[in-house]
């Protein structure tokens, strides 16, 4: 992705996870903004090609277009409350944390939490979680029982981008 895509995008994110009323825009309760008020509220230069471009072009595919083409949303890694609408599924037996070595003492002491996110973000392989490590510091990767808290009764969902969201992991079940 070049860089004004990539600014692009992070200017989506912030708006669509974090910020709206930055620039006035609403969302809907499911996330929703539509199309044509970003384009028009938005303090970057956009238009319809580039958005529909990194939104085609996203590596982790962070944002959906509705399918009448008049609305967008990120689709996962949201501060604000949003509704996802998305159903409690089983998942995979182990899921995999990436964070860094400095917040392990805490993580061990609290376990995991969704910190400024509605979710603790969780990633179906390892190489996926050390990248999302290392974007805090020196990367290490947790494995979680993830089977068994759902067993155990949390709930786990699936985001359309493929990461695995949870509402926090108890510091028991977590080992590195
Ligand atoms: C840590 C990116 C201390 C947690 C990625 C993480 C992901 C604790 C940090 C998505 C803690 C929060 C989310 C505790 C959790 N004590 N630290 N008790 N509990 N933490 O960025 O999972 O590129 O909010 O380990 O790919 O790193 O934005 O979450 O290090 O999918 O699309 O607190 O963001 O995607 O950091 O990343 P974040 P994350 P995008």
């Amino acid at each position: 992705m070049n860089r004004d895509l990539k600014d692009t995008s992070k200017f989506l994110s912030y708006i669509l996870r974090h910020k709206p009323d930055a620039i006035g825009l609403d969302l809907d309760p499911e996330g929703w903004a539509n199309i044509e008020e970003l384009i028009a509220k938005s303090d970057i230069s956009l238009d319809l090609d580039t958005l529909r471009e990194v939104v085609s072009t996203s590596d982790k595919k962070r944002f959906a277009i509705s399918a009448d083409g008049l609305f967008i949303r990120a689709n996962q890694g949201h501060s604000i409350a949003v509704n996802l609408g998305l159903e409690p599924v089983e998942p995979p037996e182990f899921l995999y944390h990436g964070t860094a070595t400095r917040f392990l003492e805490s993580i061990r002491d609290q376990g995991l939490l969704p910190q400024n996110r509605q979710y603790v973000h969780l990633s179906a392989d390892q190489s996926t979680a050390t990248k999302v490590g290392q974007r805090h510091g020196k990367p290490v990767v947790l494995t979680i029982p993830a089977l068994q808290m759902h067993q155990q009764g949390h709930k786990f969902f699936l985001a359309p981008n493929g990461v695995w969201l949870t509402e926090n992991v108890p510091p028991k079940v977590i080992s590195d």
